[in-house]
């Protein structure tokens, strides 16, 4: 279903919620909205399959439709890991676990609608955090990390992805003007960007590449770096 959600001009542009109404076109909107969406999913399975320990878990942090997830178990078959897909909107998982109930041998994977906050990281090879950090508050991201790693097992992996934003002023306005035609280019028309823009205002903070890169050393990282960067979109990944 193609987002239309903010085709028309609107008295008051409420703050942006993962509702049922986004839920329903989110494959749509994410591909349209986010450059290299498409090959971080990807790259995220072979990721996992690098770094998956067997009897172990593999934990996606606002997994939404499931797509990181789904990823990482087209690369894992056959291997003794769980499957753990965690969102607190009740509309986004109940879309994945049909999706997931859809397919031919689906996976086996675990899904709980809850704050990422509350799910206890304990023995993970994997955890995927695919833009989903830049919603929880700044001052609890610490404390997410922090669990992330105490949860990881030696040579485990986190993949972080963001929409990151610039201290330098003149790369902030080339990325940010970029991704607006991206988006135009993907068939958004400018008042779609701009009410969107004006939606994700107060909810989805972007902070640093240097801030996140602080943040993953705070937790106790030491290994890290980037391995994907599209404008302002960029994945990380940290070995334990
Ligand atoms: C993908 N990873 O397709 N606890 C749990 N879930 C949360 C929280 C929270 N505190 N905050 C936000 N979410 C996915 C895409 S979308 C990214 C992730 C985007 C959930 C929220 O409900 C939504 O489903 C997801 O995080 C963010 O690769 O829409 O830009």
């Amino acid at each position: 279903m193609r987002d239309n959600i903010y085709a028309d001009a609107l008295a008051n542009v409420a703050e942006f919620r993962f509702d049922e109404q986004v839920a329903a076109v989110f494959p749509d909107m994410i591909q349209r909205s986010v450059p290299g969406y498409g090959n971080i999913i990807a790259m995220t399975g072979l990721i996992a399959e690098r770094h998956a320990q067997d009897n172990t878990r593999c934990y996606d942090l606002g997994c939404s439709l499931g797509a990181s997830t789904l990823a990482m178990a087209a690369r894992l078959p056959q291997r003794a890991v769980q499957f753990i897909a965690v969102d607190n909107s009740p509309a986004m998982l109940d879309r994945c676990r049909d999706a997931i109930s859809s397919l031919d041998n689906a996976p086996d994977i675990t899904l709980l609608c809850d704050d990422l906050q509350n799910v206890p990281i304990a023995n993970a090879s994997v955890v995927v955090l695919n833009f989903t950090l830049q919603f929880v508050p700044l001052a609890e991201r610490d404390a997410v990390l922090g669990n992330i790693y105490n949860g990881l097992q030696p040579g485990g992996a986190l993949v972080l992805s963001e929409k990151i934003r610039f201290e330098n002023p003149v790369m902030q306005e080339l990325t940010t003007d970029l991704h607006h035609a991206f988006k135009i280019a993907n068939g958004y028309s400018a008042l779609e960007v701009s009410q969107k823009r004006n939606a994700l205002e107060n909810v989805l903070i972007p902070e640093t590449l240097a801030g996140h890169e602080e943040r993953l050393r705070r937790a106790g990282f030491r290994n890290f770096g980037a391995w994907f960067q599209c404008f302002n979109f960029l994945s990380l990944v940290a070995i334990k």
